[in-house]
């Protein structure tokens, strides 16, 4: 019975189209797989294996853990600190850069990863998910964090594990966007969703709208906009959607299109924050998988993966998604 494409069997065939490729990077993504498997399997027995709940404690950002926050971001050491191939880790969940043991050998990547998405729903059962982005280093020896703060246009790779009604991966390494889902029986990941693409328009819309009254002007005026539906400036009806998990959002749009938002507002600007969502392991890697799939991501005035980041944990704005709304967006911005 031909069970389709595997994960493994795509990255494989990708490598042979890459010239003078060593098979370091195809071992590092599958090492990210098999991860994402470890921790599909513990989101999915939950409450089961008593992994629901808090840790008691709070990450760098000031959030509390998860304790799958923190069992996650253990399996994605675990996963790839031995392999050879990568010379350091930065995480959401660790103040600082992960350096890799004295025992094990270093390699030519870095691995930015959010290892648990959206973890404040794990507990009401509603999807999660896991971000990673890839990036190279040619210096020999250990990283330092400076090693970390590259642009987004500088990834390798990235991609979204998706713990909802199944199990998915999305993937891009630079040559388009491709989907799979885990088949349980035989534990892989097979391609189900080839080349996936965000249609230019929508009628969908994303947004935290309780942060309403702190938005800026062109943020404001594009969700007036929409709310105003067919009697409006657009002439068509919206609907909205927030899941409040930000790989679930993302895949939304990958598979129909729409528009997320997590905008800077005043309040965020009161407390000094750059925004609410990370740089280096939520925006860039998601930047990097929508503009593949032919859509747009941006701060408001600029394009995400043009940034150059400051610091690790570093924190921007996000409106990303269909290509024509996102312009429209931009638009709106420039005009003030
Ligand atoms: P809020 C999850 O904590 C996250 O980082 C994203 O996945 C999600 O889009 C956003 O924050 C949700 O933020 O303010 O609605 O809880």
């Amino acid at each position: 019975m031909d069970h389709g494409t595997t994960i493994t069997q795509f990255i494989a065939q990708e490598q042979r189209q890459i010239p003078g490729a060593t098979g370091d990077f195809t071992a590092l993504l599958n090492d990210i797989i098999t991860a994402c498997k470890m921790i599909s399997n513990q989101v999915n027995h939950g409450a089961l294996v008593g992994a629901l709940g808090s840790a008691d404690s709070e990450n760098v950002q000031g959030e509390t853990q998860k304790k799958l926050d923190i069992l996650s971001n253990e399996m994605f050491i675990q996963s790839t600190e031995w392999s050879g191939h990568v010379a350091g880790l930065a995480s959401e969940e660790m103040d600082d850069i992960y350096m890799i043991p004295e025992e094990y050998p270093r390699g030519k990547y870095l691995l930015t990863f959010d290892p648990l998405d959206g973890s404040s729903n794990i507990d009401v059962n509603v999807s999660v998910g896991t971000i990673f982005s890839v990036l190279r280093r040619d210096e020999a020896g250990d990283a330092t964090e400076g090693d970390f703060l590259q642009p987004g246009t500088k990834q390798v790779a990235a991609g979204y594990a998706l713990y909802g009604p199944s199990s998915m991966m999305v993937l891009t390494t630079g040559r388009g966007v491709n989907g799979f889902t885990l088949d349980q029986n035989i534990g892989e990941f097979i391609l189900t969703h080839p080349d996936m693409k965000i249609p230019a328009d929508t009628a969908e819309f994303a947004i935290n709208a309780s942060n309403g009254r702190f938005w800026e002007a062109p943020v404001k005026r594009y969700v007036d906009e929409c709310l105003a539906g067919t009697e409006g400036p657009r002439g068509k009806d919206f609907n909205m959607r927030w899941i409040a998990s930000m790989v679930a959002e993302v895949h939304r749009i990958l598979t129909r299109g729409g528009v997320f938002m997590y905008p800077m507002d005043s309040k965020m600007a009161a407390k000094g924050l750059g925004g609410k969502l990370r740089l280096l392991y939520e925006a860039n890697p998601m930047s990097f998988i929508v503009e593949q799939a032919g859509g747009m991501s941006i701060t408001g005035k600029q394009r995400i993966m043009e940034m150059d980041p400051g610091s690790l944990h570093q924190r921007v704005p996000v409106i990303l998604g269909s290509r024509n709304e996102i312009e429209r967006l931009q638009s709106y911005h420039s005009e003030g």
